[in-house]
């Protein structure tokens, strides 16, 4: 059965920057990527960049699809190319916000050279990789994340590789900011979309996320509720902590935060110091000398510091006004849906009503949506240590 989503597209907060005709989506129940792309949605809506000069790349993976509901100029190119295409996107035209969604197969499998090398080149990228420790989109393989004795479809056995610990591999190879947080910290992640795309750079986000049907399954980790739990329960919060650190073992504890964000030349302003020492004054990429591409820069950044406030002020304006966006769903759904449909269709769409179904009358039965809200509405450190034991529903495992 279809829902008919493409009537609430005014009403949803995310129209404009999501796709709502090409709702509902192809990603699984409590599979992580979905509330990723709100939390990067969300970070776009509060950053002030001029959705015209933003390209999202993704390449081939559950992942992958990100680039297809995306409002924006958007690439779903081949598998573990993501980011060669991201930068010659940025090359072409570095006036250019670029930003890499993708897999960490396709990342750090296929596109792992890639990776290695732009983070040493420091491309002025935002990499933000899903890592849900298989390859969801082709029936669930080992990757180079994959923690040691986990199950996957090539390994019935359990995992024998030694797996890449990713802030490790960005750091080491020259990543200018990297963060790692799960799709359960939707604020975290927003604040950390943001503070990269603010930022110079190669920046390096990892969000481990459940991949529900194959990784959850296979390995009998129940579902995506439960996989909110473990993450409310497991991660460690440690900004600044040695991304040597990071290592992450089957089930064990996850470490989270922001693990590097410091400054050094791009790729591109590296070149521009080179060629101004050889030509001088009349130096110039792209039809322009330095000092009148340094001028657009600077407005530029003055534009997006004032479309920045503006977006805060409505923020702020709509938090006033109580749930705005849910308001303003119900009542489009009362006036655009005939009767029937008004009655059905909000169930499956509004935030409210989310996995509610037969457990709405159990107040302890909360949806994974609630209790990523609940635990990202606390600051990270607390909601580590106080994991609410009835705040999820058991699930009986099928
Ligand atoms: C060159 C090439 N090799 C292999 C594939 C098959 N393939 C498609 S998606 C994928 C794995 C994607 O895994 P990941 O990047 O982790 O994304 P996820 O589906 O887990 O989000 C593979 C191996 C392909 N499309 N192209
Ligand atoms: S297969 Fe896994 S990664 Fe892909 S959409 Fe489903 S849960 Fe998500
Ligand atoms: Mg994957």
């Amino acid at each position: 059965m279809t829902t008919n989503i493409g009537k609430f597209k005014d009403a949803s907060p995310m129209s404009g920057i999501l796709r709502m005709e090409r709702m509902p989506h192809i990603w699984c129940p409590g599979c992580g990527i979905g509330s990723e792309v709100n939390s990067f949605a969300e970070a776009i809506k509060r950053s002030g960049i001029d959705p015209k000069k933003l390209v999202v790349v993704s390449g081939i993976g559950c992942t992958g699809r990100v680039a297809g509901y995306v409002n924006f100029d958007s690439i779903h190119t081949t598998h573990g190319r993501a980011i060669p295409v991201a930068t010659g996107i940025k090359l072409a035209n570095p006036e250019l916000t670029v930003v890499v969604f993708s897999g960490e197969g396709d990342l750090t499998g296929i596109g792992g050279n890639h990776l290695i090398h732009a983070a040493r080149r420091n491309m002025d990228l935002v990499v933000i990789c899903n890592n849900n420790f298989t390859y969801g989109m082709t029936g669930g393989q080992v990757t180079p994340t994959t923690p040691g004795g986990a199950i996957a479809s090539t390994t019935p056995y359990g995992n024998h590789e030694y797996p890449f610990s990713l802030p490790f591999l960005a750091d080491a190879a020259g990543a200018t900011y990297v963060a790692r947080w799960t799709s359960m910290h939707a604020r975290n992640l927003t604040q950390s979309i943001e503070e990269a795309l603010s930022k110079k750079g190669f920046s390096f986000i990892e969000v481990i996320s459940p991949c529900t049907t194959l990784y959850l399954r296979r390995n009998r980790l129940g579902d995506g509720v439960d996989m909110l739990q473990f993450y409310q329960e497991n991660t460690v919060l440690k900004h600044g902590c040695d991304t040597r650190e990071t290592a992450i073992n089957y089930q064990g504890k996850i470490v989270i935060g922001k693990f590097v964000d410091k400054n050094k030349p791009t790729y591109l302003e590296a070149l521009d110091k080179v060629g101004a020492k050889l030509v001088g004054d009349d130096y110039q990429l792209y039809g322009k000398t330095l000092p009148e591409r340094e001028a657009e820069a600077k407005a530029e950044k003055e534009r997006v510091a004032a479309r920045r406030t503006a977006a805060l002020a409505e923020e702020a304006t709509a938090a006033e006004k109580g749930s705005a966006p849910k308001a303003a769903v119900k009542k489009a759904a009362a006036k655009k849906a005939p009767a029937k449909a008004a009655k059905k269709v909000p169930a499956k769409v509004a935030p409210k009503k989310v996995g509610a179904g037969s457990t709405a009358k159990k107040p302890a039965a909360k949806s994974a949506a609630k209790v990523a809200a609940k635990v990202a509405a606390k600051p990270v450190k607390k909601a580590a240590k106080k994991a609410p034991a009835k705040a999820v529903a058991k699930k009986t495992r099928k």
